[in-house]
């Protein structure tokens, strides 16, 4: 198959493509390289050495013997370009990891908010509006996130997309439904993975466009089989208070001493996914497409749960890191349950990479061997997500804020 991986010199992106190659695919990278821009302007850099674009794919083709192409557009912006690419090319599926994907960085200030709500929207209807225009049948294959329904679910496991409900009509009968499971998003970063989800619908249900939205956990590791080959092929790994998810991060800090970054009580539970798995479920979805009647097909891209400090608690005990709860800077529950649906992937055979297997690898394999790398004045969270949290993160902040907030706390 012909494939379009956009975003696909991101963390994620980067090992997709190599999966997708090194299972024979004619691989076609489409990437403005922002967030290697984003680095620069934020003044960090990738604990990994990741090498250019360039580099990359010779090092691959060296290495497998297989080319993959790459293309330099703004998705967002330059959408006569990617028509004449869609035109040009005619792929059989798209992959689309195409987007500004840091909440925190979402939310630092107007800039940032207003950048995300552009790139990310303008992205995806591009991509939409140049299939449609182009008339190729490809099927397109979206990152969303587990964000979009907000992290509770009133004791229910979060379905795959679509909720079952009952609407009662005038005259006393009740008619069955299934509507998208509403949308509850976090930041403004999640907000925009919630509009992407009407631009799909309407597309799907307009232009008969084949989708499928996985909607993804926080993905942890680094390497996979193919980018470990050689160390021109490294992954992204990011540690700052912007990029860094929360897992990567306490990894990172757990190998160089750093006390972990609780946010608040810890009681906040989520989604995760190893790297390797995202690879393995977006071929996944790649081989069973929809058909061209088909409603936007919606998958529950995570494989466990765990609570931030039961997180912290692990990595402290594989590494002797101290545990430091922080003032959260985020506006979020402080405690939530989160139970799950992951059925379609499972049935399709997916067989997840547990955490709890992988954690001392990723430690000594990444972490401490590229500790040197780190600039440990990037990693404190400076994105706070309205005045309030700014105020009580704050050293200055009064007191009784202080108080309520949990201070440096458990040593192991
Ligand atoms: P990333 O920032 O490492 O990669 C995104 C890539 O897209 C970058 O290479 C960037 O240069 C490119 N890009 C962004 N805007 C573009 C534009 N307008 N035109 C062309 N290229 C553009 O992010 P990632 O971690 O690889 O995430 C990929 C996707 O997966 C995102 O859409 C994200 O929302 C989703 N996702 C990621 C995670 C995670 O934990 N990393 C979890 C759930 C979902
Ligand atoms: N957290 C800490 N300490 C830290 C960093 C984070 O306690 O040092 C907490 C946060 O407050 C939050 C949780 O950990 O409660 C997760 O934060 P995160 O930065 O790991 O993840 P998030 O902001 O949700 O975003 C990441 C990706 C995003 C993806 C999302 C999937 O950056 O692209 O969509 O995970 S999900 O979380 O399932 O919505």
């Amino acid at each position: 198959m012909k494939i379009f991986v956009l975003g696909g010199d991101g963390f994620c992106g980067w090992a997709t493509s190599l999966h997708l190659s090194s299972l024979g695919h004619d691989v076609v990278i489409v990437d403005n390289l922002s967030r290697r821009r984003i680095d620069a302007e934020l003044g960090i850099e990738s604990l990994t050495p990741i090498s250019s674009l360039e580099t990359r794919l010779e090092a691959w083709k060296e290495l497998s013997g297989n080319e993959i192409r790459s293309e330099k557009i703004d998705i967002a912006k330059d959408y006569e370009l990617l028509l004449d690419l869609f035109t040009k090319e005619r792929p059989d599926a798209v992959v689309h990891f195409a987007e500004q994907r840091a909440a925190p960085y979402s939310m630092k200030g107007s800039k940032q908010k207003r950048y995300t709500v552009d790139n990310n929207l303008n992205a995806t209807n591009n991509v939409l509006c140049a299939l449609v225009e182009s008339n190729t049948d490809a099927h397109l294959v979206h990152l969303g996130t587990m964000g979009v329904y907000g992290y509770g679910a009133f004791g229910m496991k979060i379905p795959e997309g679509y909720l079952k409900v009952q609407i009662p009509g005038n005259n006393g009968d009740v008619h069955e439904h299934e509507i998208l499971y509403p949308a509850s998003p976090g930041s403004v970063y999640h907000m925009t993975k919630t509009q992407d989800q009407l631009l799909f619908l309407f597309y799907n249900r307009n232009d008969r466009i084949r989708i499928t939205d996985l909607h993804q956990g926080i993905v942890w590791g680094t390497q996979t089989e193919h980018t470990r080959l050689d160390e021109r092929l490294i992954n992204r790994f990011d540690y700052d208070g912007d990029y860094g998810t929360v897992l990567n991060r306490f990894l990172m800090q757990g190998a160089i001493g750093y006390p972990l970054t609780v946010h608040g009580t810890g009681g906040q539970t989520r989604a995760f996914i190893h790297l390797s798995d995202t690879v393995r479920c977006i071929q996944l979805a790649i081989d069973n497409p929809p058909a061209r009647e088909d409603r936007v097909q919606i998958f529950n891209q995570m494989t466990e749960t765990y609570r931030v400090r039961d997180l912290a608690k692990l990595v402290s005990e594989v590494t002797s890191a101290e545990v430091e709860f922080l003032p959260n800077p985020r506006q979020e529950a402080d405690e939530n349950d989160l139970h799950v649906a992951n059925d379609r992937f499972l049935d399709l055979g997916l067989e997840p990479a547990t955490l709890s297997e992988g954690l001392l690898e990723e430690v000594t394999e990444i972490a401490r061997k590229y500790q040197h790398r780190c600039d440990r004045s990037k990693i404190e969270c400076r994105s706070y997500w309205n005045q309030e949290r700014e105020a009580t993160a704050m050293p200055s902040a009064s007191s009784a804020s202080a108080a309520s907030a949990p201070d440096v706390v458990s040593k192991k």
